[in-house]
């Protein structure tokens, strides 16, 4: 009987992730589909709902002949460009993105984020800022009503490595709630972003006002940024477990 429970567990497991990636595929070439056209600059995002919008781009490039440069937001970002052979392109030529697309940890009803579960929050956000339009992509697990709902692991804050310690003690005093460092899956040593920096992430009790609080964070010294991206998203795009697409 046991045997026959882990089995059921194993398929069921297949099953949903089978759903998830579905989802993921399908709000990415949505966005895609709705925003991306001839002569454009993209900003390309990180995490693995972008490898889907990073396909149906390659796919609509050597369909219709489309002229497009991409700005990657990390090493990822910069893989998938190079491997779909899209022109890779940065900010210095392209300060001015029309529109970046990227995923996001979790989203709220006033499209508020929590990003940089993959570590690369920082240039997320200097490529978001730089882009007349900022587009999300998302499965239906990302949908919540307040952050903190569905993502447990806390807001991502890039830190300078030598104000680790300073910045995690003044994250409580001024905040509550408690910022850990992230550790290597190893455990050998601290996660690295790709600018050299550490990353905490800070487990929150209650928040009312995320702007302020973004504002208060990025005050201290030693933070280079926070996952908090607030008011910058256009539209979000989910992908819902029936194989349909919502947008708001
Ligand atoms: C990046 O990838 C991050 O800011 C966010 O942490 C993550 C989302 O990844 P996924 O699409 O794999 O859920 O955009």
């Amino acid at each position: 009987q046991r045997r026959q429970q882990q089995q059921l567990f194993l398929l069921k497991r297949k099953f949903s992730k089978g759903m998830e990636e579905e989802a993921k595929k399908k709000a990415g070439y949505m966005a895609v589909d709705n925003h991306v056209q001839n002569n454009q600059a993209l900003g390309i995002g990180s995490g693995s709902t972008i490898v889907y919008a990073v396909d149906r781009i390659a796919k609509r490039v050597q369909d219709e002949n489309l002229k497009i440069v991409c700005v990657p937001t990390s090493f990822q970002a910069r893989q998938l460009i190079l491997q779909h052979q899209l022109t890779l392109s940065d900010l210095d030529r392209h300060p001015e993105l029309d529109v970046a697309i990227d995923g996001a940890d979790e989203v709220d009803c006033d499209l508020n984020l929590i990003k940089g579960g993959g570590g690369c929050l920082t240039q997320e956000k200097i490529v978001a800022g730089c882009a007349k339009r900022f587009i999300v992509v998302a499965d239906y697990r990302k949908d919540s009503k307040s952050l903190g709902e569905k993502w447990k692991k806390g807001v991502p804050i890039e830190v300078i490595p030598m104000a680790y310690v300073p910045v995690t003690k003044a994250i409580a005093a001024k905040f509550g709630g408690e910022a850990e460092l992230r550790m290597a899956i190893s455990k050998a040593g601290p996660v690295v972003t790709d600018n050299g920096n550490f990353i905490l992430d800070w487990k929150f009790n209650n928040v009312s006002d995320w702007r302020k609080l973004n504002v208060g964070i990025k005050m201290i010294p030693g933070v280079v940024e926070t996952g908090l991206f607030i008011g910058m998203a256009e539209r979000v795009y989910f992908g819902l477990e029936d194989g349909s697409v919502c947008f708001r």
